[in-house]
């Protein structure tokens, strides 16, 4: 099944077979692959050599493990377009995945130094901090902080941060009209990972986006962490 004399490594004809039968949907989404042991007689190599392709396809984010339980095919990335200004609850039922909200935090503060002067307001002025888990389909995606003037949304509630709060904007006669966005690489804190369900040390995308109201008032700022494993990002790009 390998080809031994080739000087392509054997971790990597290994991953090369394990792609091919999950591309060709001989291992489906959420069922267990063959263990080491028995991958390690199947190819005729060492445990070390098995464990080093596993290592890279879960990387990759085509596998994941499961303490004590195995190692699975995982879903197929959610691919992000960067180029709408959508919202999560919007981006998900796109898919047709069920979005859900865990919320961890939801209160009223007078505004930090730098977020006041990103959000345009005084001193002394008041901000809603969100902060919140993201799921599709039950499994968490990302975890959102938020800050939005009070000025702004006063009527802010439970409801709407457990939902979709650009509906919430947007049935309160504002209109959302576009938004900067940075996108950047980072490893995920313990206690993050833990809300993100990942292992520690993982890669997680951190973005951070402020959006503006046709008015041109900025009405948010938001630190997203995005699962890597669970997420890609796409953009069209021309000549
Ligand atoms: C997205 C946005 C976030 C926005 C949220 C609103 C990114 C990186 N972030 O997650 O800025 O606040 O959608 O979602 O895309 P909601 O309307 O479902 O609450």
């Amino acid at each position: 099944m390998l080809d031994k004399q080739s000087p392509v490594p054997m971790y990597v004809q290994i991953e090369e077979h394990l792609k091919r039968r999950i591309v060709q949907g001989e291992f489906e989404v959420g069922m267990a692959i063959p263990s080491e042991r028995e991958l390690t007689e199947l190819f005729d190599v060492s445990r070390m050599t098995v464990r080093q392709s596993i290592t890279n396809l879960v990387t990759e984010g085509l596998l994941y493990r499961e303490k004590g339980r195995g190692t699975f095919v995982a879903s197929p990335k959610v691919e992000q377009p960067l180029s709408g200004l959508t919202s999560f609850t919007e981006d998900m039922l796109s898919r047709g995945m069920e979005p859900s909200t865990k919320l961890v935090r939801f209160k009223k503060v007078v505004a930090e130094l730098d977020i006041a002067q990103a959000l345009q307001l005084a001193e002394g002025e008041e901000v809603f901090v969100v902060k919140r888990i993201r799921h599709a389909d039950d499994k968490p995606m990302a975890i959102e902080r938020s800050y939005l003037p009070v000025k702004i949304v006063p009527e802010l509630n439970l409801d709407a941060v457990e939902g979709s709060v650009y509906s919430f904007i947007e049935n309160h006669q504002l209109a959302i009209s576009h938004a900067t966005q940075s996108m950047e690489a980072t490893l995920v804190k313990k206690e993050d990972a833990e809300l993100l369900q990942i292992s520690v040390p993982s890669a997680v995308l951190l973005i951070e986006r402020m959006s503006y109201l046709t008015n041109g008032m900025p009405f948010e700022i938001v630190r997203s962490m995005y699962r890597a494993d669970r997420y890609k990002f796409i953009s069209e790009i021309r000549r």
